[in-house]
């Protein structure tokens, strides 16, 4: 009898744990299909219910300047929760680095677990990097990169590839184009740039110019920052639509500037998407809206959802293990208005 018993509180004891275990475990689907995923985690018996338990998480953000920066932080937000095991001390960057710098300084001195940080710009990091490090906290990087001839000041990287973008961009311009028949044709093109200096201006132009490079009949008539949002987009597009009469095509590294280009058509008289080709970057929803509306052409994919991905990596190296993976690029895609509404029920952002 004595015996029963105790093979039934140990059964019992076997089968909460696994279900504490399960509900603790960091979801590793996001990584699922991506090629360079780093080792995948494992049940976490974190008691999720003791704060003292939680692995504490500073992230530093760039701000919220686009739908995609929205997409990100919420990917954060719902990720990094007591429920997984984390606390997460959010501050959001207002686009200045200044104020980064301040944050991570800051969860240095509440000495959390983890610091992650999505640089605004990549230059400018070597001292306060150095300061979590000697402070023995590990830094994940996130989204953008940075510039540090140190690259133990980090320890790992997740992200988009931003030159692979631009190129995508272009090659979809010129297949476009073919199938018009225009191949031939002149080409005049205006590009909205992002905030100058971050790792997603300067892939995605970067791309974008080895494009016209290698097609002679391209011409960039101005190439000019919108800082990623919808109000310099469409100010930059109202001055470059007055500058130049015969505009062919508008490359605007992300979709809130092409939104903001589209308005500012319009208000010219033109029709986007018809008169003036637009081609953009991320493909958050409302780009695939306004591919089914016609007046976007084409939304080359950058993926915000890192949040889970950067747990991954946090709970590889909660395990002590080295990240096999330390730049991780995520698999991304290019859509236009030829699969916009067949795409747009499963986009997650
Ligand atoms: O494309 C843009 C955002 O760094 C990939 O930042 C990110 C970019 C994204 O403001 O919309």
């Amino acid at each position: 009898m004595k015996k029963w018993l105790s093979f039934l509180i140990c059964a019992m004891m076997v089968f909460s744990l696994t279900a504490c275990g399960g509900s603790a475990q960091p979801s590793s689907s996001a990584a699922s299909t991506e090629t360079a995923a780093p080792t995948e985690s494992t049940a976490s018996t974190n008691d999720a219910d003791s704060s003292d338990a939680l692995i504490v998480v500073g992230y530093a953000q760039v701000g919220a300047e686009s739908d995609w920066r929205t997409a990100n932080t919420k990917s954060f937000q719902e990720f990094f929760v007591p429920a997984n095991g984390y606390d997460l001390k959010f501050v959001d960057g207002q686009n200045d680095q200044s104020r980064q710098i301040a944050a991570i300084r800051d969860f240095i001195a509440q000495e959390v677990d983890y610091i992650v940080l999505a640089p605004v710009v990549e230059t400018g990091w070597e001292a306060v990097l150095q300061e979590a490090k000697d402070a023995g906290i590990p830094v994940v990087l996130s989204d953008r990169m940075v510039d540090v001839t140190d690259d133990s000041l980090y320890m790992a990287w997740v992200g988009g590839d931003f030159k692979l973008e631009g190129v995508r961009a272009m090659e979809w311009l010129e297949s476009y184009l073919a199938d018009q028949g225009r191949s031939d044709e002149a080409i005049n093109i205006v590009h909205l740039q992002g905030t100058i200096g971050a790792s997603a201006q300067i892939g995605r132009t970067e791309g974008i110019f080895e494009g016209v490079e290698s097609n002679p009949n391209f011409t960039i008539l101005e190439s000019q920052t919108g800082d990623f949002t919808q109000a310099l987009g469409q100010e930059v597009m109202e001055s470059m639509l007055k500058a130049y009469a015969d505009i062919d095509v508008v490359i605007a590294e992300n979709d809130n500037m092409a939104f903001g280009a589209i308005d500012a058509i319009k208000a010219a008289g033109k029709v986007p998407g018809e008169d003036i080709i637009i081609i953009s970057f991320d493909a958050v929803h409302e780009a695939f809206e306004r591919m089914i509306a016609g007046e976007l052409n084409c939304a080359v994919e950058c993926n915000p959802l890192h949040g889970p991905r950067v747990g991954d990596i946090i709970q590889t190296l909660e395990r002590g293990e080295t990240i096999s993976n330390k730049i991780w690029y995520v698999d991304e895609g290019v859509f236009d208005q030829s699969d916009a509404a067949s795409e747009l029920p499963s986009r997650m952002y």
